[in-house]
């Protein structure tokens, strides 16, 4: 992969994102949704971002697909108005530290009817958080300004405890490691009511890859508030009309 094509996928925005809907368990209803970047010419994200890190190039990969995901999900909010439907969006930890990059999430936003508010920052863990200081700068700011930060894949990749403590996000994500086979594992559904407790109300959860009914009745009976997954929906193209 030639830097001239990752800047060209960038710059020529050679890519779509998709979107994929976050449950409230409780009531079954769509809450909002996360976006996910799709790109034809390679087809699994982790290839594209290494080839973009490899030639430095990942920020403003990032940077392009957030504000495409922005800019779609307005059209969709505008035409579908839902009160307080959410847009989670995944940033790596070198894009959070970014100088700029809370001004160019204000930017974006300026420019659509959504609010601040409206926008989830899943923090990935693709990338391990070499020095957290870097980012606070950025997350303090972002929190002041409305936006909500998300620890991304909690229990997997780089976030550790260390990470929790520093960061203090207002959401907490837990990948498919511990949704699978929920219902037949004992252990896991222990260790999901312990975070639940642990983090009682002052922390949303949203629990990743519902993939079967067992599992989704399973995290709605020990008290998961908010899921996504191939069981309640796989991610899609907004609907639009022109
Ligand atoms: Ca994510």
């Amino acid at each position: 992969m030639e830097l001239e094509t990752i800047r060209e996928i960038t710059e020529r925005k050679m890519f779509t994102n998709v979107f994929q809907p976050i449950y409230h368990l409780p009531s079954q209803t769509i809450v909002g949704y996360e976006s996910l970047l799709r790109c034809p010419l390679i087809k699994s994200p982790d290839l594209l971002f290494d080839a973009a890190r490899k030639q430095g190039y990942v920020h403003e990969l990032d940077m392009a697909s957030i504000a495409n995901s922005i800019q779609t999900f307005d059209l969709y909010y505008q035409q579908n108005y839902v009160n307080d439907l959410f847009l989670a969006v995944n940033v790596y930890p070198s894009t959070m530290s970014f100088p700029f990059f809370p001004q160019f999430l204000e930017k974006i936003i300026t420019k659509t009817c959504l609010s601040n508010r409206q926008i989830i920052l899943e923090i990935n863990e693709s990338e391990p958080l070499k020095d957290i200081s870097k980012i606070m700068k950025n997350i303090s700011s972002l929190k002041e300004k409305g936006f909500i930060i998300a620890l991304d894949d909690l229990g997997t990749g780089e976030h550790s405890l260390y990470t929790l403590l520093e960061i203090e996000p207002d959401v907490i994500k837990f990948d498919n490691y511990l949704a699978k086979d929920l219902s037949s594992n004992p252990k896991k559904q222990k260790v999901l009511t312990y975070f639940l407790d642990f983090f009682d109300n002052n922390k949303k959860i949203i629990l990743e890859g519902i993939e079967t009914k067992e599992d989704m009745l399973c995290a709605q009976k020990i008290g998961v508030p908010y899921a996504q997954g191939y069981y309640l929906s796989k991610p899609h193209l907004l609907h639009i009309s022109c």
